[in-house]
């Protein structure tokens, strides 16, 4: 019996850690904990309910759109704001292109490294000035004998790197152009909404920006720059990953149980669907199902009602994340789990892209639930949204107005559930006497990376974990890739 804790987990929004227990070389029992409480729900109690989605932008610095979404549509169902179609057009363009720079964000600067063999680049001897200015990057020189490793390329935990170094140079070089591409997304935003990560424009209602025609050329030009990256270099990258490392396209199955919400709204409802996927099964989403436990969360039990009051002293928790359950079961969300449940409720792009992408890989379907799968989920999903977004930008009148005339009402309730990068997101809220009564929020990270529910039953990063072989002297790198595959964001999860 062998024991890896990884603490806290590097590369990621807010505080992980991850506790494996391995017998025979496998891991056997994992648990994750979210290290920090944060009371984002207590502060909004009180406030007035159109300060909400500005304040719980700040719950992440990497998905503020999501939730100012997320929020702008619990206060306008419970306040009865339904925002004009352009205005849903616009927030799914600020969106997307939040989608765009946080995948390619995970893919290239979170998780590469746990793959690239730096050491070996390091070892090659030929003057190759692409290679030297690589070589740059990864140690600082500091005379001719003696040199420094360079976060975040080194140090790094021991593993089985590729010896297939023209990939790993191949991949490496991409890292500072990927760099590059998450800027244009987040100029992209900035056309829309304002500098990341302050959203301004995305209020109850609708969106306040009046885009100029020259601003949405602009916006048009980067979004091609980013689609051609997404095409000829990220997918083709994650694929040649994927291809390299065989045993992760099994590995980090975890439930087989997916959930979605809907995302990006159109004239004839949401392009991305909602539903639930169990077994193979489609059922479309009831909102009623959706709770959250806290049986080994450090906050007080109260079945009955929602609570995020902390209980930092309670028996048995090992966690500041809750356990949300869907029908009392856990789920795992994320961009995965968006393509499972578009795929079994038959859309047809997503079907196609998929088919031919497996082919391609000459893997089958069920090779998705797995750690490549996740990533090449989320290139496929940048892919689609790159060429969506520009059908919404052709339907975009500048001339119309973006957002619905307010109403002042100074009671009522409602949810605003969406799609984040990371996945399902929810926001709810109760107005009473023109002010928030309560205020919940349900994030992804808070789904996947959920600990134990009341029926001792793991969340889905603990079941992904299970039966992963480990190396005898493994300083953790097999579980970590697991682990990243789910792309965690520890501020959301705990918020
Ligand atoms: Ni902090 Fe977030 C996304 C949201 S995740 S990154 O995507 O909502 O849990």
């Amino acid at each position: 019996m062998g024991k890896v804790t990884i603490d806290p987990v590097t590369r990621v929004e807010g505080h992980l850690r991850v506790s494996t227990e391995t017998k025979g070389g496998t891991i056997h029992q994992a648990r994750v904990a979210g290290e920090m409480y944060r009371g984002f729900e207590q502060i909004l109690a009180g406030r007035d309910p159109l300060d909400a989605p500005v304040i719980t932008q700040r719950i992440c610095g990497v998905c503020p759109v999501s939730h100012a979404i997320a929020s702008s549509r619990c206060v306008e169902n419970a306040l009865e704001l339904p925002p004009p179609l352009s205005g849903k057009l616009l927030r799914n363009l600020i969106l997307g292109a939040n989608f765009l720079q946080s995948h390619i964000l995970h893919f290239y600067q979170l998780s590469a490294l746990d793959f690239l063999n730096i050491e070996g680049i390091l070892s090659l001897k030929t003057r190759d000035p692409q290679l030297q200015e690589l070589k740059g990057w990864v140690v600082q020189e500091l005379d001719s004998n003696r040199i420094l490793p360079a976060a975040p390329f080194l140090p790094r935990l021991k593993g089985d790197y590729p010896a297939d170094l023209s990939w790993t140079q191949n991949l490496l070089s991409h890292y500072l152009q990927a760099l590059d591409m998450r800027r244009k997304a987040h100029s992209m935003i900035a056309l829309l909404g304002g500098k990341v990560p302050h959203v301004a424009s995305i209020v109850p209602g609708g969106v306040t920006c009046t885009p100029t025609y020259g601003e949405l050329e602009a916006f048009r030009g980067h979004l091609y720059i980013l689609r051609r990256f997404i095409e000829s270099v990220y997918l083709p990258d994650v694929m040649a990953t994927a291809k390299q490392f065989p045993d992760y396209t099994r590995l980090g199955t975890g439930l087989r149980r997916f959930l979605a919400f809907g995302a990006f709204p159109e004239a004839e409802g949401d392009w991305l669907p909602s539903g639930t996927v169990d077994s193979r099964s489609f059922s479309s989403l009831r909102e009623g199902e959706i709770r959250e436990e806290t049986a080994y969360s450090w906050y007080v039990d109260a079945p009955e009602q929602e609570t995020s009051l902390p209980d930092p002293e309670k028996e048995g928790a090992y966690s500041w994340i809750k356990a949300p359950r869907y029908g009392g079961k856990a789920c795992e969300v994320g961009p995965l789990a968006r393509l499972i449940v578009a795929y079994h409720a038959g859309q047809p792009s997503v079907k196609e892209m998929v088919d031919d992408c497996m082919n391609r890989l000459r893997l089958n379907h069920s090779a998705l639930k797995s750690v490549f799968g996740r990533h090449l989920a989320r290139a496929l999903e940048a892919q689609l949204l790159a060429r969506r977004m520009e059908v919404w930008l052709d339907q975009i009148d500048p001339e119309t107005s973006h957002v619905a005339e307010y109403v002042p009402r100074s009671q009522g309730s409602g949810s605003g559930l969406i799609e984040a990068p990371r996945g399902a997101l929810g926001h709810w809220i109760t107005i009473a006497e023109g002010r928030i009564a309560t205020y919940q929020c349900m994030v992804p990270s808070t789904w996947n990376f959920s600990p134990m529910g009341g029926r001792k039953d793991p969340g889905p990063v603990e079941s992904a974990l299970l039966g992963t072989p480990v190396a005898r002297d493994s300083q953790g790198l097999e579980a970590a890739r697991v682990v990243r595959s789910f792309d965690p964001c520890i501020a959301c999860a705990v918020h």
